[in-house]
């Protein structure tokens, strides 16, 4: 008998389904998107209740969220967006009409531009390099990095070339390596390293290195 009971136990509390004492009002999600950076006002979407077809009141919340919604529904923006601050909002809608209130959750995915230029990790350093180092001699490995997202952060790194190439980079890892012998002449260079993202447009930034040849 103990053991029958408690097979019903487990039944009621594992495994039956807990239904809800008060049913809710249909709730569906909604689903935008919008770039960042558009102007104060741009319209994102419009919520389509059910409760009731006309004299609806539509409240959002929370109100510290960069949007607001008119009384049909359409949810503009308050703000600028920032996608590299907060990619996606969830909102909370009311809609009231006579006694019914119906409450929806909107998700707002932000989408990238490209708004930010790649960063080198440093602006300037330095290296040695012998003079006697052999073509192909790794040199540096610049790295920078960018906050978009996509192409948009998608980085290609160049050379301001010297006359003639002494050095060459590898584009997508940075890494320099010397390109063409050197004689007990050659000295101290600087190179300048650009690093361009993928959008449109590309945006760059760039780095200095400084290159001590050492004489044995
Ligand atoms: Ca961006
Ligand atoms: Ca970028």
């Amino acid at each position: 008998m103990e053991m029958i009971m408690r097979f019903v136990i487990f039944l009621a509390v594992f495994v039956c389904p807990v239904v809800p004492l008060i049913s809710t009002p249909y709730s569906p999600d909604f689903h935008f998107s919008i770039l960042e950076e558009q102007p104060i006002g741009t319209y994102v979407g419009r919520i389509q209740g059910t409760a009731c077809p006309t004299n609806k009141i539509y409240s959002l919340f929370p109100a510290s969220t960069p949007f607001a919604i008119n009384q049909n529904g359409g949810i503009t923006t308050t703000q600028l967006l920032d996608r590299e601050k907060s990619s996606i909002y969830r909102l909370m809608v009311q809609e009231k009409c006579g006694g019914t209130t119906v409450y929806f959750t909107v998700y707002i995915s932000i989408l990238d531009v490209n708004d930010n230029a790649p960063i080198f990790f440093k602006s300037h350093d330095e290296t040695l390099l012998s003079v006697n180092s052999p073509v192909g001699t790794i040199v540096y490995t610049s790295i920078a990095y960018d906050v978009d997202t996509g192409v948009n952060s998608q980085i290609q790194y160049s050379l301001q070339q010297l006359d003639p190439p002494l050095f060459a980079i590898n584009p997508y890892t940075g890494m320099i390596t010397l390109s063409a012998p050197m004689n007990a002449d050659f000295r101290s260079r600087t190179l300048t390293i650009i690093a361009t993202d993928g959008g449109i447009p590309p945006l760059s930034n760039k780095m200095t290195l400084q290159i001590h040849i050492t004489v044995p």
